[in-house]
């Protein structure tokens, strides 16, 4: 895992878009999200336990497992939503980017490679995509089955209560 504001510069959102600037492992527990690298997939079964999840899915993000859908997928991974669960992304295989929004609305991009998981707050915008090697496999974990959609971004997202919270909690 590595953790870096994202440069804002034209490309291809899979390029790296390293700004240089490092984000520190404290500024994203202030933000809500937690890091951990479980090599073996019972730690996570554990930590699904204890957090109360039910249920999950694993999903393959490549051109070989998804043919010709695969350009569209990365492209609707990539706008800008909120789920109003907090959510567990586990790397089974591969590797890729989450951005998040930090405090002041800029993006913090945060590299994932195999075995790496993450856990996201309820209401924080973020977008994903998979790197130039294009083949990101993730586990998902949600807590719950009703509230899997991602909210795209928009008037509705800025009001939505989970986000309010969000923005509480986090003293934003
Ligand atoms: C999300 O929450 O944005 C996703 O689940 C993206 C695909 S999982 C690597
Ligand atoms: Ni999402």
């Amino acid at each position: 895992m590595k953790a870096y504001w994202y440069d804002n510069l034209p490309g291809d959102q899979r390029e790296a878009h390293d700004s240089g600037r490092e984000v520190s492992p404290e500024y994203l527990a202030e933000l809500g999200i937690v890091h951990f690298n479980y090599p073996s997939v019972e730690d996570v079964d554990s930590l699904a336990k204890d957090r109360g999840y039910k249920n999950r899915d694993v999903i393959t993000i490549s051109p070989d497992a998804l043919g010709p859908v695969y350009e569209d997928k990365v492209k609707t991974f990539f706008h800008e939503h909120i789920h109003e669960d907090e959510e567990i992304r586990y790397i089974v295989d591969g590797s890729g980017y989450f951005d998040v929004r930090d405090k002041g609305d800029d993006w913090v991009r945060i590299r994932l490679e195999k075995h790496d998981l993450m856990i996201m707050p309820a209401g924080i915008y973020h977008r994903f995509t998979t790197d130039e090697k294009n083949y990101t496999k993730a586990m998902r974990l949600f807590q719950d089955d009703p509230k899997w959609t991602p909210l795209n971004r928009g008037t509705e997202t800025d009001t939505n209560e989970h986000r309010k919270a969000y923005l509480t909690a986090r003293g934003i």
